[in-house]
């Protein structure tokens, strides 16, 4: 059975969606990060990013990883194609164009939203709204999120979905991206198609259930 290292608190939510879309049984083994705990190598510590068990599978300590037979991975967007080209049916591309395109858009989700969208919520999370946005650094990664966010609302003209009529894991893997972003409600005010679809989205049982998954753990 097809195991998947890590809690819901993490990058593993993307992995975790396209398994709930696909409905199929799995093992979820709920790593936490290292820097979550007080002392992750103590002897009651539970399993962890720093635990030799778990560097055994992924060598450097970062969640989500996953394990089917043979094949070990450890890149969440990657993990996510994987899931969907394997088991997802029509939730993968269907043709290289498809491909193409999912493959984009996902590599604007992990190099030009992610990081500045995590900086955006961890700012506003430890200083709220108002005072983070007076913050150059902030305004700066919002700056930097207009370029993609330019990019997403004009391929979503005209389409519910980034591939066109149907949602599928391209959907998933930017949305979990822009996700972060998500607490900057004034940018993503500009932007409402983006706006629409990330609804759409997040409109999804599965994500639900991932969102579930999520308030259910410790903080
Ligand atoms: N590029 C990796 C990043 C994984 C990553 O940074 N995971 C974080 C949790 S979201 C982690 O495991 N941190 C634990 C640590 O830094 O010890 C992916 O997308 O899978």
């Amino acid at each position: 059975m097809i195991r998947l290292y890590g809690v819901a608190r993490s990058r593993a939510t993307r992995p975790l969606w396209v398994l709930y879309e696909t409905g199929m049984a799995f093992e979820q083994i709920p790593v936490v990060q290292a820097y979550r705990l007080a002392d992750p190598l103590a002897a009651d510590a539970p399993l962890n990013t720093a635990s030799p068990e778990f560097l055994a599978v992924n060598a450097q300590g970062l969640v989500p990883a996953l394990r089917d037979g043979d094949l070990v991975m450890t890149e969440s967007l990657a993990i996510s194609w994987y899931l969907a080209r394997a088991y997802g049916g029509d939730l993968a591309p269907q043709t290289p164009q498809e491909e193409a395109m999912a493959l984009q858009w996902a590599f604007v989700g992990g190099t030009a939203v992610e990081d500045a969208g995590l900086r955006i919520t961890k700012a506003i999370t430890a200083d709220g709204y108002e005072a983070a946005m007076q913050q150059p650094a902030v305004q700066a990664d919002i700056a930097a999120l207009r370029r993609p966010f330019a990019l997403i609302e004009a391929g979503l003209e005209g389409r519910d979905w980034l591939l066109g009529a149907r949602f599928t894991v391209a959907d998933i893997m930017l949305a979990e991206c822009v996700r972060y972003a998500q607490p900057a409600k004034d940018l993503l005010a500009d932007y409402p198609r983006l706006s629409a679809w990330l609804a759409r989205a997040q409109n999804r049982p599965a994500f639900a259930r991932v969102m579930a998954d999520r308030a259910a753990e410790p903080a």
